[in-house]
């Protein structure tokens, strides 16, 4: 490089200061981090699409985690910066400036948490190759570290216009992985479709022997995202609702259908981001939706004089989703994924008041079901009250009118406090006789538990065993859950290492999942992993957890070593559950985690809920995994 002027070593600075403290511009340098880079380039992409100039982009992983995003619109602009003197793509990638327009005037309607542009990626990309069709040419221009290594050069001719961008992350930034994960990706890619109408994205895996490649096309855009997330379930009304409008700059979409399950799914998004804190938005729409439900109920005879539905009532069975497209989003809360313009909410209430009220009108039929699923949902809403009264009577002993099986730990510092919740009464007996009761407390459940995800939370709460769940805890549930309350902040479901098992531990999860969520975002949540072998030659004996583990120690043992399996926890003495399953020591806990709520979501209805048809494919699609069952 020749012209080393005043500008350039800013530039450098600037650059550097990324990589000094990368933490700081893309969040973190582990995977979410390395995730990230990918999204600041697309987010380039999605802007020209949104500004009418682009219809496609794709998304390629390449051998060697590069990655490769194109999109056909007008090209990055090649023509010198005034200021710089440089090409506008140089200044671009080199330049710290937030949201990637120097000039300040037009805004980024995309643009993810951090927001920080295509220069940061330079920044931390070992090396990174822009290539630009514009004017009938191509363009390319490649860095190191952000640093550039050739001017912008044309390489050749073009008929048509794009940017391309290549990059590889920077090894040196991204110590933990640079390696990415498809799914992930795959996932935001379909969700950004969805949530931008028309625009074509396609997404490749070309890094193994067999590459893969979705393409995802949403001509209705949210509609079809609340139709995709309600797939699987029954629907009370039949034809998803659809407002869209502009006011004073916001652009406004919301979307919303109601099935027949109890779970509310309000998924709403600022600019395309993820607003998991709600906010505005969300508010404005709760707002309205009440109001609205309650105007139609009552003009129209659902509702006796005095009575009114509660907010819950109205988003039982509720998939919605709200999009903002906001010139100036104010994020809040301690994530930063709260929406808090203040003008957003009556711009939202009034926006979906009218549509919904429309809607309503033109819909009659829907209506009456929308109402009677409100109805339904505030019925079980007293109901649920007065049995939740039960749950939060009394001391814990005699709260519920029947003797808990609970014994306690002596502890009652929740930090170091764990509660195992075991399968049966001859499993929970040799847990209590083998645990270390200063700190672990023990739950012994009795028969299956009730799928709450066929129930509403008056049923569930005549469950025996969920009560007593409910009770040891002591987090309270429903609109009264409190996680902070948690007793324990270990809670272990323990079953048995067979299929019985699975499936206690499966409705288990079901259960923390509605109603007790935030345990689980906590890290509260573990399943235990008692052996499925005992192997014992002479005097050495060993656990064994897995049937590869077994294979191999046989391997090595050699000669003829006794093999106990192990049907169930019953069959340990209490001693040996200590050992192999208990013992903070020795114990393997997995933790359970959360990547995707809406994933989460969507099994759990699939695998829980009511429909069967679903279910059947999902497990003719993966019986093969599913070699070791002791039916
Ligand atoms: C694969 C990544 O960056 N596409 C892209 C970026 C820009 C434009 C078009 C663009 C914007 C404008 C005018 C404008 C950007 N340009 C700039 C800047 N894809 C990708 N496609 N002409 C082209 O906003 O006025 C920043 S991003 F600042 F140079 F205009």
């Amino acid at each position: 490089m020749s012209n080393y002027d005043a500008s350039n070593i800013q530039i450098l600075e600037g650059l550097e200061a990324v990589r000094k403290r990368p933490g700081m511009y893309i969040g973190s340098t582990g995977s979410r981090g390395l995730h990230h880079l990918v999204w600041e380039i697309v987010d380039n992409s999605i802007d020209e699409a949104l500004g009418g100039y682009a219809t496609n982009i794709k998304l390629e992983l390449l051998k060697d985690e590069v990655v490769r995003v194109t999109d056909d619109g007008r090209g990055i602009p090649v023509d010198l910066h005034p200021k710089t003197n440089r090409p506008a793509v140089e200044t671009i990638l080199t330049s710290l400036h937030s949201g990637g327009k120097f000039d300040g005037k037009s805004y980024k309607v995309s643009g993810g948490l951090h927001g920080v542009g295509a220069s940061v990626v330079n920044a931390l990309s070992e090396w990174f190759v822009v290539e630009i069709h514009r004017d009938n040419k191509r363009y390319e221009q490649r860095f190191e570290r952000g640093v550039p290594m050739t001017d912008v050069t044309v390489i050749g001719e073009s008929v048509h216009t794009g940017t391309i961008v290549t990059f590889k992350s920077d090894h040196l930034v991204f110590t933990e992985t640079i390696v990415y994960e498809f799914e992930i990706l795959r996932n935001r890619i379909q969700q950004l479709a969805f949530l931008n109408k028309g625009i074509k994205i396609t997404i490749s895996d070309q890094r193994g022997e067999n590459p893969v490649e979705y393409s995802y096309h949403y001509e209705g855009g949210i509609v079809e995202y609340v139709g995709f997330l309600n797939s699987g379930k029954g629907k009370v009304n039949h034809d998803v609702l659809y407002t869209e409008k502009e006011v004073d700059g916001v652009t406004l979409e919301i979307a919303l259908q109601y099935n027949d399950s109890y779970a509310t799914n309000l998924y709403s998004f600022a600019n395309n981001i993820p607003t998991h804190e709600g906010g505005m938005h969300e508010d404005g729409f709760k707002m309205a939706l009440t109001r609205i439900l309650n105007k139609y109920a009552s003009e129209n005879g659902f509702l006796k004089k005095d009575d009114s539905f509660l907010g819950e009532d109205t988003r039982e069975g509720l998939t919605a989703i709200i999009s903002v497209k906001h010139p100036n989003p104010q994020f809040e809360g301690q994530t930063k994924t709260k929406l808090g313009n203040p003008e957003v909410r009556q711009i939202t209430s009034q926006i979906v008041g009218e549509g919904l009220e429309r809607y309503l009108l033109e819909n009659p039929n829907d209506a009456k079901m929308i109402i009677e699923k409100s109805l339904m949902a505030s019925r079980a809403r007293i109901a649920a009250k007065k049995a939740r009264e039960a749950t939060r009577r009394k001391s814990p002993l005699d709260a519920l009118g029947f003797a808990s099986k609970l014994a306690d730990c002596r502890s009652k510092d929740p930090a170091v406090s764990e509660i195992y919740i075991v399968e049966g009464d001859s499993a929970g007996g040799s847990a209590k006789q083998g645990r270390e009761s200063e700190y672990q407390a023990i739950l012994p459940l009795r028969g299956k538990v009730l799928n709450v995800e066929k129930a509403r939370l008056d049923k569930i709460l005549n469950n025996k065993e969920i009560l007593s769940l409910i009770q040891a805890l002591g987090t309270g549930i429903g609109d009264e859950f409190e996680a902070e309350k948690s007793r324990y902040h270990k809670v272990v479901i323990m079953t048995d290492a067979d299929i019985d098992g699975a499936h206690i531990r499966t409705l288990l999860l079901t259960f923390f999942f509605r109603y007790m969520k935030p345990l689980i975002d906590l890290g509260y949540v573990f399943i235990a992993q008692p052996p499925l072998y005992k192997v014992q030659a002479g005097k050495r004996v060993e656990y064994v957890y897995t049937d590869e583990a077994l294979q191999k120690l046989l391997a090595e043992m050699g000669g003829r070593p006794g093999i106990q399996r192990y049907k169930g926890l019953g069959e340990m003495n209490p001693e040996q559950l200590w050992d192999t399953t208990m013992d903070p020591e020795n114990r393997t806990l997995l933790q359970v985690s959360l990547k995707d709520a809406m994933d989460a979501d969507q099994v759990f209805s699939m695998l829980m809920g009511e429909e069967v048809e679903p279910r059947k494919a999902f497990i003719q699609e993966n019986a093969i995994y599913a070699s070791n069952i002791d039916a």
